[in-house]
């Protein structure tokens, strides 16, 4: 039922409307189509420190096979449904010397930022991806993935899934292996050789909507990095940044989530800018400020931080930073709803 309509006298009409299951569209365009996009959600910082015991805690009560995905999900104040941001959700997933969160595959398509690590893996599709300390891995819409840790310490994660977006076209499903281990049938690593090397396979196409490389070693992130850092001055806004992206295509690793990583000098200041994206940022190296909508947060390895959309954001540093990000911008992008701001 309508309230506190504009035209009081159109109530009783109103009233018959809601009865036929319909709704007078001049009471409600104003919350439709507004002139600027509304955030949703709110700024919000989870720091490692506080994370890292309940994870350890939740390690000792419940086995990674038993929870199926050993998950800190992490949960915007700002909204009330489960989700990092709008269209995204992300969590922290830990998995135990020896353990394994056994082989599954679903329609929400997910990434993967390695926090802590002494070995192990993800297996995508029959091939193993290493994850130490900063790889970031795909694990694209139905691929099979299952995580083993063969280090002797916890192997500590950041997820982030489009479970948010895909719940709204109501198309979430999935379902579980035979077996706990997927088939391994390429060798480890294969892809990021295969298709990451400024080469692509002369036959055969790959004909699906995500980049064919599921591995983004930081090694080879932070020798990136370094060459933009050689060569050229700090964008103002973004210091010096790249994007995660599929060889084949120049495009988003992800149809729907991108991901980039960001080195900025120590004592800088970025300038602030917005953009229709909700990005989730984790603290890589250093230590420094985030100033995000109203909210000031201080922030060192490991934090994760989450910017809403349509929100200013802004970096200081102290010591000199890397970030690594990931947002809806790839489907922003897709659609051709993405716009920014820049101050
Ligand atoms: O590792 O497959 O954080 O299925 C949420 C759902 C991780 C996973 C999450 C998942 C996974």
């Amino acid at each position: 039922m309508l309230k506190d309509v504009k035209h009081k006298h159109l109530q009783p009409a109103y009233d018959e409307m809601f009865k036929a299951s319909t709704l007078p569209l001049w009471e409600i365009y104003d919350n439709l189509i507004t002139e600027v996009p509304t955030p949703a959600g709110d700024p919000f910082i989870w720091r490692y420190a506080t994370l890292r015991p309940l994870l350890v805690d939740a390690g000792s009560q419940i086995s990674a096979a038993e929870a199926e995905r050993r998950v800190l999900a992490l949960r915007n104040p700002g909204l009330d449904r489960p989700g990092v941001a709008q269209t995204l959700f992300a969590g922290l997933q830990m998995v135990l010397p020896g353990e394994v969160a056994p082989a599954h595959r679903h329609t929400q398509g997910a990434i993967r930022f390695v926090l802590e690590s002494t070995g192990g893996y993800t297996a995508v599709q029959g091939e193993r991806c290493q994850m130490r300390r900063g790889d970031f891995i795909t694990t694209p819409s139905w691929c099979w993935h299952d995580h083993k840790n063969d280090g002797d310490g916890p192997l500590i994660w950041l997820d982030g899934l489009d479970i948010p977006l895909v719940g709204f076209f109501g198309a979430r499903f999935g379902e579980q292996n035979e077996s706990d281990q997927q088939p391994i049938f390429r060798e480890d690593d294969n892809s990021i050789s295969r298709w990451g090397s400024g080469l692509k396979p002369l036959m055969g196409e790959h004909v699906h909507p995500y980049s064919p490389v599921y591995s983004y070693p930081y090694e080879r992130v932070a020798e990136a990095l370094n060459a933009m850092q050689t060569n050229d001055e700090p964008d103002p806004h973004h210091g010096w940044k790249m994007v995660y992206s599929n060889p084949m295509t120049g495009g988003h690793v992800l149809p729907t989530i991108a991901a980039f990583a960001q080195k900025l000098p120590a004592s800088f200041q970025t300038r602030t800018w917005r953009t229709t994206e909700s990005c989730v940022f984790a603290v890589v190296e250093g230590r420094g400020k985030a100033t995000i909508g109203d909210q000031v947060f201080s922030f060192e390895e490991n934090d994760v931080m989450v910017s809403p959309n349509w929100t200013d954001i802004q970096f200081e540093t102290e010591t000199e930073a890397v970030l690594f990000s990931f947002s809806d911008r790839a489907p922003q992008e897709l659609l051709g709803l993405f716009r920014e701001e820049l101050d």
